[in-house]
């Protein structure tokens, strides 16, 4: 949101204490990332019109890339320059999302 000051970057050993909980998510090119595989196209496009909605209320938003029903998602927070809480609440909420 315009006027928020930007989240401070997280540390490795923060990182690494959310990843414990965040099923499936791992740190790849210094963003937070995973592979969603849903049983069909339309399974996979449901979820990410639910995440979208959820990104959009954040204000924060994915990097993501849809081949069929898998689902690429890159978090990472553009305006610290990294991953910050913003990005795990994000990863959070995709897995809820994902059942
Ligand atoms: N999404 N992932 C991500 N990272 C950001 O820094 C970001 C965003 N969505 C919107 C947003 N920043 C805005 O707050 C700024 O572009 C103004």
């Amino acid at each position: 949101m315009a006027g928020r000051t930007p989240p401070a970057v997280l540390g490795a050993g923060e990182v690494d204490e959310a990843l414990v909980s965040l099923d499936g998510w791992e740190v790849r090119d210094g963003k937070l990332h995973c592979e969603f595989v849903f049983a069909s196209f339309v399974e996979a496009f449901g979820f990410m019109a639910k995440a979208a909605l959820v990104a959009e209320r954040a204000n924060h938003h994915p990097e993501w890339f849809n081949v069929y029903r898998t689902v690429r998602v890159d978090l990472t927070t553009h305006e610290s320059g990294g991953i910050t809480e913003r990005d795990t609440a994000l990863a959070r909420a995709m897995n809820e999302l994902a059942g």
